[in-house]
């Protein structure tokens, strides 16, 4: 029944998992289609007796978000392939991957179901005390161990071409390198109290406009290392002791930066919301939330520090190119990854707020005034990322633009 692909419903499931030896003909199955991303679709079975539990993942021949996007199934070959790399390099980081269907484009893998997407645990103000040093492990394991310098170069131009993904990476050029920057009024979906601030903060600057330019050349054409490419909180797993990398079926070689430009943008759109939009939370609980904020502070510097301090360790590990052993190679290198990870990270902030696919932590923002004013605060701090992403070193200074745009923000609004 599973030879010609067909898009699957929850009853298609549970004949898919018994007909491919998952579970027995008589096992008592209860399937559900549990996605809530943007793109394919996943479907939870679970046997109701022993309790085990897997996940299949589906894409269908266009994105959930719009039938505007038209996707080759081959992204889901390329998903499969990297959860394979990933569960060899970094298996604690990511879920086992149990079979792929070409036929079907869809694979099964672990149900993670225990643990949390780490967007909703960070809505819920949980601590993740291992998330730092868990995300940057991942990072420096897949990333630095991809480039020219760790691995043998003509292995990989093989995996440069194995990892071509032309559609999803025209995704990402459209949605987070153009449609943000230009009056795509046909795509961009901007909160109408802000929208007249957008049109002359983005659209009518010229000088922003040219220096996306520059790093969406850079995304297009750097194949630095082989990059997760959609690496936001909706696409980790977590609780306080565990973090699982899913979803990287934006994969392809393209520069390190985004990578982790992403998962920086995405610690701040909860930073945003805790810091500038008091109605989400209870008022009896003003303490904890500043302290929350406090927490968020400290995991994006340490992500940004972590990052630079684990990579530099790789790399005098285990660098190949004998023109990388000088240490001030490796310095340059790095400083080079934090300016374009400043940049993403601006961009990131950027599309999710003006451009078609948002982030909860933005729009369930009950109050308008302070969904306004958190906004504005991340578009200020996403400019500065992008114009000064090359004297970024540290996470100090990551912290330092977000305190700069708050000053700014609170000067405008006094008409200072
Ligand atoms: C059409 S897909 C919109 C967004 O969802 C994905 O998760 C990526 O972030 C993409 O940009
Ligand atoms: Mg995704």
């Amino acid at each position: 029944m599973f030879d010609q692909f067909f898009v699957m419903k929850a009853e298609d499931a549970v004949r898919y998992v018994k007909e491919k030896g998952f579970f027995t003909n008589d096992a008592r199955l209860e399937a559900k289609e549990i996605g809530d991303g943007n793109i394919n679709f996943v479907f939870r079975v679970r046997d109701t007796e022993s309790g085990k539990s897997l996940i299949i993942k589906q894409g269908g021949e266009m994105a959930r978000i719009s039938d505007e996007f038209k996707l080759s199934s081959d992204r889901v070959r390329i998903e499969y392939e990297m959860l394979t790399f990933y569960n060899e390099r970094v298996p604690d980081l990511v879920p086992e991957v149990l079979a792929y269907d070409d036929r079907m484009h869809c694979f099964v893998s672990e149900d993670l179901g225990s643990l949390t997407i780490m967007r909703d645990a960070l809505l819920a103000r949980r601590r993740l005390p291992h998330f730092a040093e868990h995300i940057t492990t991942f990072l420096v394991e897949t990333l630095f161990y991809t480039t020219d310098i760790a691995m043998d170069p003509k292995e990989k131009k093989r995996w440069v071409g194995k990892f071509i993904n032309p559609d999803l990476c025209e995704i990402t050029e459209d949605l987070v390198y153009t449609e943000p920057y230009t009056d795509y009024r046909h795509r961009n979906d901007l909160f109408e109290p802000n929208r007249a601030w957008i049109e002359r903060m983005f659209y009518e600057d010229k000088a922003l406009r040219r220096e996306v330019a520059q790093l969406k050349w850079q995304f297009m054409t750097e194949a630095q290392a082989l990059i997760h490419g959609d690496l936001h909180t909706g696409s980790i797993f977590v609780d306080e002791q565990t973090t699982k990398v899913i979803d990287p079926e934006f994969a392809f070689y393209g520069p390190i930066g985004y990578d982790v430009g992403n998962v920086l943008a995405n610690l701040m759109f909860a930073w945003g919301r805790f810091a500038y939009a008091p109605s989400v939370a209870p008022k009896e609980n003003v303490t904890e939330v500043k302290d929350y904020v406090a927490w968020l502070e400290e995991t994006i510097v340490q992500v940004a520090d972590r990052l630079i301090e684990k990579f530099l360790q790789a790399w005098a590990k285990d660098a190949r190119d004998p023109l990388a052993r000088d240490k001030e190679v490796a310095e340059a290198y790095v400083r080079r990854v934090m300016a374009d990870s400043a940049g993403v990270c601006g961009l990131e902030l950027a599309r999710r707020i003006i451009g078609l696919a948002h982030v909860k932590d933005i729009v369930t923002i009950p109050d308008d005034e302070e969904r306004k004013k958190v906004e504005r605060i991340l578009l200020r701090a996403a400019k500065h990322f992008i114009f000064e992403r090359h004297s970024l070193t540290s996470g100090a200074d990551f912290i330092q633009i977000l305190k700069t745009a708050e000053m700014e923000e609170e000067q405008d609004e006094s008409g200072a």
